[in-house]
């Protein structure tokens, strides 16, 4: 049974470039549905289109027959119990995995608000004097990668040595991390130049300067 993803714009929904990564790392055939974000009921869960679809009134959201998995750590842990080789085989690395995964899901609250995804974008760089509660998610998303980029980096490029679902979790940051222009140490620098050069990275990316939506609001921050 062919699942159909539904996800929102590709230049703004971080939550649903995640689990459309997986899925093509995965290498499972899905068909996608865009859904533009904003106009009525945008940041309460009610654009009556997304209503239709997820029962959370959030995207993404994934059908499979008559099911929908409404989450995007959902429809990623159902992808890999798909393709296993998306989290790390041993059992203590795929315990850190999820808990780098789990931690992108529930934290950075800081960093979502005020760095929201914003793929065609560029800020010009300058010091900034970011907001605490911000400087603190990105020195914690900078540790954090520069500590798995260390234990893990003989085996491979990604956060982990190889490609797994932190990595699709984490791809929008580095995207946003672009976006407005955070200085990045070396290692971290290299990382984000890894994941820009996957091809299905590009592929979203490309999909997303092709769309003709836009959001003001989230076109605004840091103008
Ligand atoms: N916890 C959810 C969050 C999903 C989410 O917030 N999606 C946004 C788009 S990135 C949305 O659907 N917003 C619609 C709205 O705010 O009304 C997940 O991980 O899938």
């Amino acid at each position: 049974m062919r699942p159909t993803l539904y996800i929102g714009n590709k230049n703004y929904s971080s939550w649903s470039m995640r689990p459309w990564l997986a899925l093509r790392w995965a290498g499972i055939d899905f068909e996608e549905i865009t859904i533009p974000l904003g106009g009525v009921g945008y940041g309460k869960s009610r654009i009556p289109a997304v209503r239709a679809v997820s029962p959370s009134g959030r995207v993404p959201a994934l059908r499979i027959g008559d099911t929908v998995i409404y989450d995007s750590l959902g429809i990623a842990e159902w992808v890999v119990e798909q393709a296993p080789t998306l989290y790390p085989a041993d059992p203590l690395d795929r315990a850190l995995c999820r808990s780098a995964v789990a931690e992108m899901h529930s934290g950075f609250a800081a960093l979502r608000r005020d760095l929201s995804m914003n793929i065609r974008r560029r800020v010009t760089p300058r010091a900034w004097p970011w907001p605490d509660d911000v400087r603190s998610d990105i020195e914690r998303v900078l540790e954090a990668w520069t500590h798995w980029r260390g234990r893990y980096g003989a085996a491979g490029p990604f956060l982990f040595g190889a490609r797994t679902l932190a990595d699709a979790f984490y791809a929008p940051v580095c995207t946003r991390f672009r976006t407005y222009g955070v200085a990045l140490p070396p290692v971290v620098a290299a990382y984000c130049d890894t994941i820009f050069t996957d091809a299905d990275v590009r592929a979203w990316e490309q999909g997303a300067v092709a769309e003709p939506w836009s959001i003001p609001e989230t076109d605004a921050l840091y103008a």
